[in-house]
């Protein structure tokens, strides 16, 4: 039997149909027809207060959730306007599918009110985009968008919408409902078919280089959180002893308590993990993507590592550097695969002939030992240090906490100072580096894991780019809590002109207290104190932690002296990191 139906209904049911929960989003002229079904319908709609808050809060619900996260805005300046999260997860192939209005059919082109050309400014931050032209077409352009949006490499998909097609007022929107199946849409797309076995071939061969190697590392990339692979990556730890190094995008792949874990490498990561690579003479990537902040200066990075690089992606393998095993392929798959290779060729037992890698683990420890990641505490009377504040941060909430963060030290010391301990508990902005990325982003994280408590650290400067999404926070009840570190400065950028423009700031100061951040933040339906000394420190936190019906926002007062360390400066080799001053007349 066909139902009747127009495309502004057919859009929402076929939102149902994906199983979307929750659309995060803000209504307009060209959207209208779509928005008056909604409600109806049983998908919560979060109503937002800027359109780049939609887009974050969507990619928080996926990064929290590993389910896509959707956000729906109007045309014109709406759908520029959620431009900046589109590039966001695109960088860090986050699943998220955006629908856009757009002015009626026979008005595009004309320079109509709010038209703008969606597709065409959306065209290389999204993994696919498509103008929809007729209403029949948009339950097979829905199914489309998740099944790209999710499949592979993850990433953002837009699909904009004339109005005519979705107003049941006008005949272009009459269609008949249908859903297609898993075969109609594979089909619909033949050039798509992502490989995710790994070749047995290239996997053999990979056994073997991990077999024969003294010096491994695993270099564990934001992939095998997208491949849900935490658990066989630690099977494959495990088995051979080979220590992990997890990159910003892949904080809590592997638990940091783990005694095989290095935690962070890159600009900011610390001595070890750097070093660690720096020296291998195999390098395992996994699901990572050999990033510039990763790699430091690429001709000085890893020179005596061979390279094995596993990546669903097909251009990731040769981008940066040259892989001497690359393996197209599901990062889950792939370790299973490679897992059973080892085990055949005795890995985990005594009987094989992999070489004695004694020494490296001591190398290891010994680095561990003189370069833990340091600071010293603030005398009385001082500012707070930003690094006791995550410590307490990180001790006094429960051990599953989400943590969000914004972009600059803030974000370096909280990937630093955080134990992550638990897969899809950072969320965070990693390839594009976005400010303000991260009170949205929380709120869509306690949307998708309502059972969580979900901590924002956020810097001034970024909390002033999206705060007013705590009004929306505040008004459905989304009690997300947010730690200001408040150093009066875009931080990360006085730390470059301290370190490499002979400390002329230029445009980098923003004064403490204003705006007010406890009065703002009270303005807008929050709980709020602002933290002084250390003592009030983990006081002020244990509150907050308590309160579960409203937002709440924690100001600290931050030493704004305080650099991040250690650093690889912006073109330099990861031999030439630059530790806590306390630590550089040690010994390497
Ligand atoms: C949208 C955007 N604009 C500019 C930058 C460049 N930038 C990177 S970190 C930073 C300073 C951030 O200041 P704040 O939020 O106070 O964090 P802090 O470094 O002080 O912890 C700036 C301006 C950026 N990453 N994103
Ligand atoms: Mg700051």
């Amino acid at each position: 039997m066909t139902t009747h139906t127009n495309g502004g209904s057919a859009l929402i049911k076929a939102l149902e149909c994906e199983g979307v929960e929750v659309i995060f989003g803000l209504p307009g002229g060209a959207i209208l027809p779509v928005y008056d079904p909604i409600i109806d319908s049983p998908i919560r709609h979060i109503l937002v207060r800027h359109e780049q808050g939609a887009g974050h809060m969507a990619e928080g619900y996926a990064l929290a959730t590993g389910r896509p996260g959707v956000a729906m805005v109007t045309s014109g300046p709406a759908a520029t306007n959620i431009v900046t999260p589109l590039c966001n997860a695109y960088m860090d192939s986050t699943p998220m599918v955006v629908i856009t209005g757009q002015v009626p059919y026979p008005s595009i082109g004309t320079d109509a009110f709010q038209e703008c050309d969606t597709v065409g400014i959306t065209r290389s931050v999204t993994k696919h985009n498509e103008l929809v032209t007729r209403a029949e077409d948009i339950p097979m352009a829905i199914r489309q968008a998740f099944h790209i949006a999710t499949s592979g490499r993850p990433g953002p998909v837009l699909v904009d919408i004339p109005k005519d097609i979705v107003d049941p007022k006008n005949p272009a929107s009459a269609m008949d409902w249908y859903w297609p199946t898993d075969d109609e849409v594979a089909s619909s797309l033949p050039g798509y078919r992502p490989t995710t076995k790994g070749h047995p071939k290239k996997i053999k061969e990979a056994a073997e280089l991990i077999m024969a190697a003294r010096r491994p590392v695993f270099y564990v990339g934001g992939g095998i959180l997208k491949a849900r692979a935490a658990e066989a990556l630690r099977e494959l730890a495990e088995l051979t002893e080979i220590p992990v190094v997890t990159t910003l995008m892949a904080r809590g792949a592997f638990p940091d308590d783990h005694p095989l874990c290095l935690g962070m490498p890159g600009m900011h990561g610390n001595y070890t993990a750097v070093t660690a690579m720096q020296q291998a003479d195999l390098l395992v990537a996994l699901g990572s993507r050999f990033d510039d902040r990763v790699t430091g200066k690429l001709d000085g990075f890893a020179p005596t590592a061979k390279i094995i690089h596993v990546d669903i992606d097909p251009a990731e393998l040769g981008k940066v550097r040259r892989p001497d095993v690359p393996i197209v392929g599901d990062c889950r798959l792939v370790i299973e695969e490679l897992v059973k290779a080892l085990r055949d060729r005795g890995a985990g037992s005594d009987s094989n002939d992999s070489p004695d890698r004694t020494e490296w683990r001591s190398s290891i420890s010994g680095w561990q030992e003189r370069f833990p990641l340091t600071y010293e505490q603030s005398e009385p009377g001082e500012l707070l240090k930003p690094q006791y504040v995550l410590e307490q941060l990180r001790s006094r909430s429960p051990e599953d906490t989400i943590v969000a963060s914004g972009v600059g030290q803030h974000q370096m010391w909280t990937s630093q100072y955080w134990k992550f301990n638990h897969p899809y508990t950072w969320v965070n902005s990693g390839g594009l580096g976005t400010m303000g990325f991260s009170v949205p982003a929380a709120i869509g994280a306690k949307v998708g894991r309502p059972d969580r408590t979900v901590w924002a650290v956020d810097g001034d400067g970024c909390f002033q780019m999206t705060a007013q999404e705590l009004v929306t926070a505040a008004t459905e009840r989304i009690p997300v809590k947010v730690a200001i570190l408040n150093n009066a400065y875009l931080g990360m950028v006085r730390q470059w002109q301290e370190m490499f423009y002979e400390e002329r700031y230029s445009e980098v100061y923003l004064s403490p207290d204003l705006p007010d951040y406890v009065k703002w933040a009270e303005a807008m339906g929050c709980v709020a104190l602002r933290v002084e000394s250390p003592e009030e420190v983990g006081p002020a936190i244990d509150k907050a932690n308590e309160i579960d019906d409203r937002p709440v926002v924690l100001e600290f007062r931050t030493d704004a002296s305080e650099k991040v360390f250690p650093m690889v400066p912006s073109g330099m080799t990861n031999d030439q990191i630059v530790v806590d001053p306390t630590q550089q007349e040690l010994p390497r």
